[in-house]
């Protein structure tokens, strides 16, 4: 389906952060310290982390933003950050991954919790490289190198074992810190732990396999398998799966509750719903991501999205587009009753992941209003850059993707015959 080159990765990313633009952080539960109060000015979005009392929230430029409790300077993030790809947020700390390899680390250290002594968690061994993965947890930070094995540091003074990764432990896939141990997900499929054990919450059930992401909570430890169901060990009851829970994509714990995202956009909860982390708002849907802090949970919902009617190749039924020409590929999104296509912004449109063709002089947009039906609404009427297209022989549908000046999303498709 993917058909992009070097040369074009940069209209991809121009698509992306598109249409991560418009989504948006919805939190609930506890907001003692205005973890769950979203910045309002907050935009562009691509990921988030739910920190003990913070928030954290990865944005489409490598940029990192934070709220909520600043105690310890876990919500000071450093000027200088830039170039993240993946964030987490622990209990008094924030870990950064950038996309060299490297981790900062900020907040934390001397919380009440490891007085006298730092707790050490955003100490970042010194010269730690070739990370593709990292975990915070309450006061103990992980990561994972790509060759597999796993480092862990901090907890010093509060050390309950959650640093000490067992020896030998290698072909790791994916980490994850709980409050007080820890978790990996081994390639095959198998979940190690370990760490603090008071309430069995590193008692991996014997035979476990299938595992496809990892959520380990306060006294408990949640997986997803890769069938979508959901399986844990230890706690005082979040171990209880409600029963029938299915098409689960991504799980999250926090202090005494957990969250599941479902395929369909929206998230189950289940435990003793503490201050408030399981009160889900009602009708939430659209989930892409959730993130639980301790008694706070995040999730990063897609803008909704209108579906309209497209027509490739207008008055064309076979819709043939040839891959190699030079050319460009005609398409006009339909008006109808209810919806004015002239709306769709030219610059916003991709088709396929094409964007719309600029004529030359003036760098203007090939797109018109043109009732191309003759139903007596004029149509939006474009040329999408051939070159571009992500199709290949095979493909019998092409997606078109737009937004409206008045910021309203739009989606169509049709059917296409792609000769090579
Ligand atoms: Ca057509
Ligand atoms: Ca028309």
């Amino acid at each position: 389906m993917k058909r992009i080159t070097a040369a074009l990765s940069i209209f991809a990313l121009c698509a992306s952060a598109q249409a991560n633009a418009a989504a948006t952080i919805v939190a609930w539960g506890d907001n003692t310290y205005g973890q769950a109060s979203v910045p309002a000015d907050l935009n562009g979005a691509t990921a988030i982390a739910a920190g003990g009392s913070h928030t954290v929230a990865l944005k489409n430029d490598g940029s990192v933003v934070a709220w909520g409790d600043n105690t310890w300077g876990q919500a000071t993030v450093p000027t200088d950050l830039a170039g993240v790809m993946a964030i987490s947020a622990g209990g008094f700390h924030t870990v950064a991954l950038r996309s060299n390899g490297t981790v900062v680390a900020w907040g934390g250290g001397t919380t009440t919790e490891c007085a006298p002594v730092n707790c050490g968690q955003s100490i970042v061994p010194a010269g730690l490289s070739g990370v593709t993965a990292i975990s915070a947890g309450r006061v103990h930070t992980l990561a994972l190198k790509s060759d597999g094995t796993v480092v862990a540091w901090g907890a010093t003074g509060y050390d309950v074992g959650q640093t000490s990764v067992p020896p030998g432990l290698s072909s790791v896939k994916a980490i994850a810190a709980g409050a007080y141990h820890s978790i990996a997900l081994k390639n095959d499929g198998t979940v190690v732990a370990w760490g603090w054990n008071d309430w069995g919450q590193t008692n991996v059930p014997d035979g476990l396999n299938a595992v496809r992401a990892l959520a380990p909570g306060f006294r408990f430890s949640i997986v997803l398998k890769s069938d979508g169901t959901v399986t844990g060990w230890g706690g005082e009851g979040q171990a209880d799966i409600p029963a029938g829970l299915s098409s689960v994509t991504a799980i999250a714990s926090n202090f005494y509750d957990v969250q599941a995202l479902k395929s369909d956009g929206t998230v189950a909860t289940w435990g003793i719903n503490a201050l408030g982390a399981g009160n889900t708002p009602p009708g939430l849907s659209g989930v892409t991501a959730i993130s639980a802090g301790w008694f706070h949970t995040v999730a990063l919902v897609a803008p909704p999205v209108t579906a309209v009617a497209i027509d490739i190749r207008p008055r064309s039924l076979s819709n043939t587009i040839h891959l190699q020409s030079q050319g460009a590929v005609r398409v006009a999104i339909l008006s109808s009753a209810s919806f004015d296509a002239t709306q769709v912004d030219p610059a916003s449109v991709t088709l396929a992941g094409a964007f719309v063709r600029l004529k030359a002089k003036g760098k203007k947009y090939a797109c018109s209003a043109h009732d191309v039906n003759s139903d007596g609404l004029a149509d939006l009427f474009c040329r999408v850059e051939t070159a571009q297209l992500e199709l290949e022989p095979g493909d019998t549908t092409a997606v078109l993707e737009g937004v409206t000046f008045g910021g309203q999303h739009v989606r169509g498709e049709d059917r296409v015959r792609i000769v090579p």
